[in-house]
């Protein structure tokens, strides 16, 4: 059982007597929940580069050789870098920061009832660190022979010689980046756990713990234990770029599949590790929402950890074109298509949730549906790329590219909107403009199938990944497939459109959005028991005691449909 591991008050107190500069406040805090806004911030910023990368070169897959509005032409090599950086970006600059480093800060401790992360100052540092990565990758786009252009994945020979990727400082620089980002996210992990297990609030006990904070944890330790081997390889890919090893070099002795190994070891795990975030994200609005206890609580929570251990065991299924065994390719297929499982078990516990709620469409309930369905739709393709036979045809075609995009967009994308429409009350005091948030969604959700649905197609049609014209290839030049493409760019321009919606919804919201009370959508969970928002030390002199389970909705004999975790069982 878990003690609360400090004075009630006492912390108040310490803090009461100094105002803190502009600097101690906003730039060198450790509370947790300005350094979760730090994270969430810069992941947005990031979002935007990484959406303005996706937006050229979607219009020069649209236009081929045209000048490019906001950017001008296209060389073959500069839509290399943007297509590597783009993913890149979105994955470790985005997804990870918003999802698992933002949300962990912000929602951990007040959700758990304690007043900071039990490491505050390896808090601040993982953020700094993780900034430094930011900058020193932006930095790396400017730098002569320009950024890395060898795709996300980095396989060598490309990534490993500059004689082959041409961009000498580029990569090296890239993966000094990557490197350092895992770096800032291990610290965050250690944090994110130690908390959780040791500062919970009296009467927490594991059950009673929110679905999200199992997910964070959960992903926190996939992560710590899938980076290890990338590291190793990533140092060794830095020796063979800069001092002329060969551990990935064929004519040397070393073995360039090995990188595909150390890399999917780590790869597929980390789609795990923020996925968990989006899908706790999406549990607790379903059921506030639904006004519905989580439909199999446990059996969701051991799902998850279930999946966690099995994601260790998929990593290949993205190498059965890179002449691994066929009989190991059809272990991976099985094991590939066991992980749906839980998968699936945690989906359609959701929608089992929604079954006979009374449902509130706010903005953040429709992004979590839209996630659910969405979300849905890659999960069943990924079946399909997940049998070996069929990603012989498949492998490295759009086909893919829409598969996991219709994972990572409900995860990076749709889920954060959900997180961000739900809890800004508590950020920042307000509500996000309910009318334009719903205006945002349904503008944000049919742009993002009109671009990816097409994609399906082409690349069922043979369309594939990372090439700069397609004109260039007589098969796939016909006007059927390039009005797809234009399709897919037009699609994308007007979902980029309609973020200037919620960017201008976010900053207006924060002077003049609805002023909330503690717990504007009558949710049971500990964050709502502190103001809205949250003061240092997240609830003042008296930390919340915890009597039941988050999820008690609608219970039968209960006036009100909800039922705070820290309600003292007398007073109700
Ligand atoms: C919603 C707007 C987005 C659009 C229109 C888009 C479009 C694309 C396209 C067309 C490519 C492939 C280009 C090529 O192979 O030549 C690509 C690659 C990729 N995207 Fe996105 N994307 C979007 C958002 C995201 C998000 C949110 C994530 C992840 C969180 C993501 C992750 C990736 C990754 C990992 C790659 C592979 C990069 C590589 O091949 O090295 N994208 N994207
Ligand atoms: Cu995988």
């Amino acid at each position: 059982m878990a003690e609360v591991t400090h004075v009630d008050g006492a912390h108040d107190a310490h803090h009461e007597h100094h105002k803190p500069s502009f600097w101690s406040k906003y730039v060198f805090s450790t509370d947790h929940k300005m350094i979760a806004l730090q994270y969430m911030f810069t992941g947005m910023a990031m979002a935007l580069i990484g959406g303005y990368f996706a937006y050229v070169f979607r219009m020069q897959l649209a236009f081929p050789g045209a000048s490019i509005p906001f950017f001008g032409t296209l060389s073959p090599a500069a839509y290399n870098s943007l297509v590597t950086n783009h993913g890149t970006i979105m994955i470790f600059w985005v997804a990870m920061p918003v999802l698992i480093a933002a949300m962990g800060n912000f929602l951990i401790p007040l959700m758990i009832g304690c007043d900071d992360m039990v490491f505050p100052r390896v808090n601040r540092l993982s953020y700094q660190i993780f900034l430094l990565s930011a900058i020193i990758l932006i930095i790396s786009f400017f730098v002569p022979g320009g950024g890395f252009g060898g795709a996300w994945t980095a396989y060598p020979p490309l990534s490993a010689k500059a004689e082959f990727n041409a961009t000498p400082f580029g990569a090296p620089m890239w993966l000094i980046a990557v490197t350092l980002e895992i770096v800032a996210f291990l610290l965050g992990g250690i944090n994110f756990i130690t908390t959780v297990m040791n500062a919970r609030a009296k009467g927490m006990r594991m059950y009673d713990i929110p679905i999200i904070v199992w997910m964070i944890v959960i992903a926190s330790i996939l992560f710590m234990c899938s980076v290890g081997p990338l590291i190793a390889g990533a140092v060794m890919l830095l020796f063979d770029q800069t001092l002329g090893t060969g551990f990935f070099d064929g004519t040397a002795g070393g073995d360039p599949v090995l990188w595909q190994h150390l890399f999917w070891f780590f790869g597929h795990p980390e789609v795990y590790v923020v996925l968990l975030p989006a899908m706790g994200i999406v549990g607790e609005i379903t059921c506030t929402f639904a006004r519905k206890k989580l439909f199999a609580y446990k059996l969701i929570l051991y799902s998850t950890i279930g999946l966690g251990i099995l994601s260790f065991f998929v990593w290949a299924h993205h190498q059965f074109i890179s002449g691994v065994d066929p009989r190991a390719a059809y272990l991976f297929t099985t094991t590939t298509l066991l992980i749906s499982i839980p998968v699936a078990i945690v989906l359609f516990a959701y929608i089992a949730t929604l079954y006979g709620g009374s449902i509130r469409f706010t903005t953040a309930m429709l992004f979590a549906l839209a996630f659910t369905g969405e979300f849905l739709l890659g999960g069943v393709t990924g079946i399909w790329l997940g049998s070996s036979g069929v990603d012989v045809y498949l492998h490295d075609t759009y086909f893919v590219l829409a598969h996991f995009h219709y994972t990572f967009v409900p995860i990076a994308i749709i889920a954060t909107f959900a997180a961000v429409y739900y809890w800004y009350p508590k950020m920042f005091g307000r509500k996000m403009n309910e009318t334009w948030g719903k205006i945002h969604f349904w503008g944000t959700i049919v742009s993002f199938n009109g671009i990816f649905i097409p994609l399906f197609i082409l690349g069922a049609g043979g369309q594939h990944r990372r090439i700069y014209n397609f004109q260039h290839y007589p098969d796939l030049a016909g006007a059927d497939m390039q009005d797809m493409r234009v399709f897919a760019t037009l699609s994308l321009i007007v979902m980029l459109a309609f973020q200037v919606i919620f960017i201008v919804n976010f900053f207006v919201s924060l002077k003049r959005g609805e002023k909330v009370g503690n717990n504007p959508w009558k949710a049971n969970t500990l964050e709502w028991v502190a103001t809205s928002p949250a003061p240092h030390g997240n609830f003042g002199a008296t930390m919340p005691e915890v009597y039941r389970g988050p999820y008690e909705f609608s219970v039968e004999g209960r006036e009100e449909d909800y039922w705070p975790q820290n309600e003292k069982p007398s007073e109700s």
